[in-house]
């Protein structure tokens, strides 16, 4: 903990970590359980996905109370010693705060709906268009239309995301008040950091149609007119009051130079931000159900691109390839099969040595696969479900609807986490709330932890030489040949250390040609994929082959 420069986080997605009381679902204790194998990788902080008490439509992003805990989960008795166990190994607890919406379970929508005027203004109730129709032609990020009827109103909500996640009117200041005040409840028991989902779509502007016909709305709603004024006055309101507390948002679609303030020094918002674009390099533009190759040209140029202008502007990036939404990545940028733990690895360094706060997503460590799922009923996420219906909708036939999923459903992040090779992969006694991939057997914590060529073994040396080596939180960033078709690399220098991090991202070997002005002779491997290695100014780099350097 302390500085978050030199800080790596993790994060736990609750359900599906480890189950302690056998119901298929993971629990607090499970989290608490896994202390000293999260201690032995070396991480700062644990993010934990939302465990309040929720209607669980979509994984706990439907908050129905912010303050309680779900049974689900466990008990604030539970919580309490996790902090505590957490807090023994040096390790700090980020929560989530969705505070874009709340689920329709919550109380302040419950009063909205049965009439109370003040609820009412906690949310976007209007009118239809004067054909009865929906307000605006914005759609939800899950499919549909983003309003909803109710009838016994004679009005519409606003929903960004599923009909149940009602969004939330940050023009009203008594929600501004409310949300505060649940940050410092939080931090009052001992919380060190917290995430704030899709934080950059919280101020609306106006309700007005989008005018592109393939738009959705979100020009009107992303970065919008009050959002820095709003996040200024929550950090001033509430973390803010702990120069301790870490803070990262999650930015949808957002824009470099929005981010500039959120995650800027001294912008009094926020310490750091996810953004997205480099994982939007299989997609075509915004849509995600399709089957395209990985543009790695584009990847490249988006995270250097964001490295350089972030730096520039002394703003800071949370660095990652993986979460809960997002499929694993090295079923999506490497290889499951022959080179599965080169390029498990190679991905590892490459996010690992940029200039950012890594974050690890539990199982990423370990290199877990897609889930691999073939059946409908094998999916759980609502975002998943309801593409199968919009896309055979569109036409398109079972086969290739089962084929996106594979690629892109969300679900691929969600599998258990596979702590050995017995049944269920070691997560649950019960019944899984969703399939463990079963390649467990194979691809486990157990036996990765015992083998130092582990792909866990690699992580855990990358978070140890963060600590080691200033240059790794503190250096700059410089690219390398930003041209070459298959490598990524760059250097970093501070302090008269000079890291270089080169990596090969394809199966097939490559050439690569040192700049000129830059000399590998008297740098020092510090870690890599292959068991000898030899930097040299023309390198053939083998299958996923990734070095780093240093010169100090
Ligand atoms: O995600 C926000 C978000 O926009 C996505 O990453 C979303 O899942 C993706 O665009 C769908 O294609 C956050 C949470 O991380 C996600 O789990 C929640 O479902 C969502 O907010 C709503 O709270």
């Amino acid at each position: 903990m302390g500085d978050f420069r030199r800080s790596v986080v993790y994060q736990i997605y609750v359900r599906s970590f480890f189950d302690t009381d056998g119901d298929g679902v993971g629990d607090l204790r499970g989290v608490t359980a896994k202390l000293d194998y999260l201690h032995e990788l070396g991480v700062d902080y644990l993010w934990l996905t939302p465990f309040f008490r929720s209607p669980q439509r979509d994984g706990g992003y439907d908050v129905a109370d912010y303050r309680a805990i779900d049974p689900l989960y466990g008990s604030m008795d539970d919580f309490d010693e996790l902090v505590a166990e957490a807090g023994r190994r040096g390790i700090g607890i980020m929560l989530d705060m969705v505070f874009n919406h709340t689920s329709t379970d919550h109380e302040w929508f419950r009063r909205a709906l049965a009439g109370e005027e003040k609820y009412r203004d906690y949310y976007f109730f209007r009118e239809g268009k004067p054909d009865g129709g929906a307000p605006t032609n914005w759609q939800s990020k899950f499919g549909g239309s983003a309003w909803e009827y109710v009838p016994q109103l004679g009005m519409y909500y606003l929903h960004l995301f599923d009909r149940t996640q009602a969004d939330l009117n940050w023009e009203n200041p008594e929600v501004r008040r409310e949300l505060c005040d649940v940050v410092r409840f939080w931090m009052g028991r001992g919380v060190k950091g917290f995430r704030f989902d899709v934080v950059n779509l919280i101020s609306k502007g106006a309700f007005e149609d989008d005018p592109d016909p393939d738009g959705d709305g979100r020009m009107f709603y992303t970065d919008g007119p009050r959002v820095h004024e709003f996040l200024r006055e929550l950090n001033r309101e509430s973390f803010g009051r702990d120069p301790e507390i870490v803070t990262v948002g999650e930015m949808s679609s957002t824009s470099m130079e929005n981010c500039f303030l959120y995650a800027g020094e001294d912008s009094g918002e926020l310490s750091m931000v996810f953004s997205f674009h480099h994982l939007k390099v299989d997609f075509v533009g915004n849509e995600k159900w399709v089957i395209v190759p990985t543009d790695f040209a584009r990847l490249k140029s988006l995270l250097f691109g964001w490295q350089k202008g972030m730096a520039e502007h002394g703003a800071w990036n949370a660095v990652f390839w993986c979460n809960h939404d997002q499929p694993r990545v090295v079923s999506r940028f490497g290889d499951e099969g022959e080179y599965w733990r080169e390029s498990a690895k190679m991905l590892a360094a490459v996010i690992h040595g940029l200039r950012g706060t890594p974050y690890i997503y539990q199982g990423e460590e370990i290199g877990m696969t897609n889930a691999g799922f073939t059946r409908l009923d094998q999916y759980r996420d609502v975002e998943s479900l309801n593409h199968f219906k919009i896309l055979r909708d569109r036409g398109l036939n079972e086969e290739s609807v089962y084929n996106i999923l594979k690629v892109h459903s969300r679900d691929n992040g969600r599998t258990p986490v596979q702590w050995d090779g017995g049944k269920n992969g070691g997560f649950t006694a019960g019944e899984p709330w969703i399939e463990v991939n079963p390649n467990s057997r194979i691809i486990n914590a157990k036996t990765q932890l015992r083998d130092s060529g582990s792909v866990f073994s690699f992580y855990r040396e990358l978070v140890r030489l963060r600590k080691r080596y200033d240059v790794f939180a503190y250096g700059d960033f410089e690219p390398l040949t930003p041209e070459h078709p298959h490598v990524i690399a760059y250097r970093r220098c501070w302090n008269g250390e000079t890291l270089y991090c080169i990596n090969n991202f394809f199966r097939a070997e490559t050439v690569w040609r040192c700049p000129e002005g830059e000399r590998l002779d008297g740098c020092r491997v510090l870690l890599s994929n292959y068991p000898s290695v030899q930097p040299a100014c023309e390198w053939t780099l083998r299958p996923y082959e990734s070095a780093i350097l240093l010169k100090c």
